[in-house]
């Protein structure tokens, strides 16, 4: 039921933007009220990007989080920043208190600020982000790093909880096994892609819709898997943090140790759900 008014609303929206695919015609959810708390802006530790502008006119891929997909199609200078989903020391021993509140708090949040300010009176006001990263090589590179930024840690915090770990089930489960042989192989090759991200970046697992498969890849900075500049491009499923400042202070240098404990913290349900969304089920 509530997915023909999804469909009715991704048409409308689609109608409004000539230009958009309609792979962007996913399912919908209410998104949280806003949240949105007043910070000193931060410095933010976002380095100057390398503008490697491959021009690939991207379908606009609406990834599901539980922030929803009618929160991110809004228009970007509407959108709140999001509120934790748990406690600052919810994750640990994995990932320690003060991490988490520096990272979400300070980082996380100077990224949004940093976005806001970019995207303020100019077109991008009223585009959805996902839109923005699906033409950004066309936008300022500060637009690039902190919307990217914004949202790259939506899905990251979301997609770990206090009660999380194990292994995904249903279809999730079938889908890993389908293209990676095995749940095993799966993060084999998820964590070589964290831990060979030369620098800061992240490592993904998302979907490909224009062939159904899912895929491993990392994106330098706060590049995203749904920016035009990726060299690969899907809807993001799972995502993982590999600048250092999501580990520095518990684990030093040691970013392999960190990705390995990772995966006690990952959400699989909302990685599950995720998926549904993009594959449109
Ligand atoms: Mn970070």
């Amino acid at each position: 039921m509530k997915y023909r008014l999804f469909l009715v609303a991704a048409l409308i929206f689609a109608a409004s933007f000539p230009d958009f695919s309609i792979a962007q015609a996913v399912k919908v959810k209410p998104a949280k009220s806003p949240a949105a708390k007043k910070a000193d802006p931060v410095k933010s530790d976002t380095p100057a990007t390398e503008s490697k502008t491959t021009i690939n006119k991207a379908p606009v891929l609406l990834p599901a989080v539980k922030t929803g997909i009618s929160f991110w199609s809004s228009a970007s200078s509407a959108l709140p920043f999001p509120e934790l989903p748990y406690e600052y020391g919810a994750l640990e021993p994995v990932i320690d208190k003060l991490t988490v509140e520096i990272h979400y708090d300070r980082h996380h949040r100077a990224y949004y600020n940093n976005f806001m300010k970019a995207i303020a009176d100019t077109k991008m006001a009223s585009m959805p982000i996902t839109e923005i990263f699906a033409n950004i090589a066309e936008f300022p590179v500060a637009v690039r790093n902190n919307g990217g930024g914004f949202y790259n840690h939506v899905l990251y915090w979301e997609n770990m909880s206090p009660k999380g770990g194990g292994e995904p089930t249903g279809e999730l489960a079938e889908m890993i096994k389908k293209y990676f042989g095995s749940f095993s192989a799966f993060t084999e090759k998820f964590n070589e892609a964290a831990k060979s991200r030369f620098g800061s970046g992240w490592a993904w697992l998302s979907y490909d819709p224009l062939n159904g498969e899912l895929f491993v890849s990392s994106t330098a900075n706060q590049d995203n898997p749904l920016m035009q500049v990726a060299e690969r491009k899907g809807i993001p499923l799972l995502a993982l943090d590999v600048w250092e400042h999501a580990y520095y202070l518990k684990y030093q240098n040691k970013r392999a140790d960190y990705v390995t404990e990772f995966w006690k913290m990952v959400n699989w349900p909302e990685v599950d759900k995720r998926l549904k969304a993009a594959v449109g089920r």
